[in-house]
């Protein structure tokens, strides 16, 4: 059977013979910006949806998986981050669960496109709940020159909350980027990079791992993740640190509102399936 285009929304995986679909009520915005092409819908069981260039981003229901991986496990492992740079996270999700740690001083997320922050603001207001914290700044501009031209050693950490290696998010994923980023990071500081799926995009994950350690970063690391919206279902982000080991920290359980992250689910996402240790290493590299 098939679906109904009208009631559907349906991102199709072409390279995969795969596809992922949501039931929708309506669709509440659409546009096109100098960068990409923005929809966002009121689905009938995940809440609103965003999609950029026809690839799923954020639903309500289930975006909590990966802004809380993409931010808290790194953060725990480097144990002290005062200064934190958000290239993309233009929805803010990612910039909210920073913030709920304490030792962060600073933390500017550096958006190409204003206009999915605003469309946040209106379709998603709980992940822009954060950003009239003192500590947070926005800024609109290309994230690959920002971390060109910051101060060296600025930062303690670099989240990289992309679109998929395409697009405007092209640049994100190559040696060029990650020798910025690794000029701009304090010594201990580290970078986490979304990275797609495990399943569906291994060549691009070891490349990336290749990259990094090509740049000079010590030590890699996959941490894996359930996101549903997402291809296959299965998600990662990729670490990476200057000078220092990634390791499980003796404190990394939070001590404020969480709805996936704990201690174990970061031991537990830190473990590495046989497939991807053979293709970048055991224990990270
Ligand atoms: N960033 C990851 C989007 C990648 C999804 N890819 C896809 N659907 N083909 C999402 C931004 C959340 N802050």
């Amino acid at each position: 059977m098939g679906l109904d285009q009208d009631t559907w929304f349906t991102e199709v995986y072409d390279q995969e013979g795969s596809a992922f679909s949501l039931k929708i009520r309506a669709k509440l915005h659409e546009e096109t910006t100098p960068y990409q092409h923005i929809e966002i819908y009121d689905t009938e069981h995940f809440g609103k949806l965003m999609i950029i260039d026809g690839c799923t981003m954020v639903s309500t229901r289930d975006n909590f998986l990966y802004h809380e991986m993409m931010s808290h496990p790194a953060l725990f492992i480097h144990g002290n981050a005062k200064r934190v740079l958000i290239i993309g996270g233009g929805d803010c999700g990612t910039l909210r669960e920073v913030l709920k740690h304490d030792s962060v001083t600073e933390a500017v997320q550096v958006e190409i496109d204003e206009r999915v922050t605003r469309l946040a603001e209106k379709y998603f207001p709980e992940l822009t709940s954060a950003n009239d914290d003192p500590r947070a700044r926005l800024e609109f501009v290309d994230g690959i020159r920002w971390v060109e031209e910051c101060a060296v050693g600025y930062y303690d950490l670099i989240i990289i909350d992309s679109t998929d290696p395409a697009g405007p998010a092209e640049g994100l994923f190559g040696a060029p980027f990650y020798r910025s980023c690794h000029r701009a990071l304090a010594e201990g500081g580290m970078l986490i990079q979304q990275s797609e799926s495990p399943l569906y995009h291994l060549d691009l994950i070891e490349a990336m791992h290749t990259a990094m350690h090509e740049v000079g970063f010590d030590q890699t690391k996959l941490l894996c993740f359930p996101q549903c919206i997402y291809p296959s279902g299965w998600w990662s982000a990729s670490m990476a640190r200057k000078q220092g080991r990634i390791e499980l920290p003796d404190n990394a359980e939070p001590t404020f509102e969480t709805e996936y992250y704990n201690a174990d689910i970061l031991a537990a996402a830190m473990a590495e399936p046989n497939f991807v240790r053979r293709r970048i290493g055991s224990g990270g590299r």
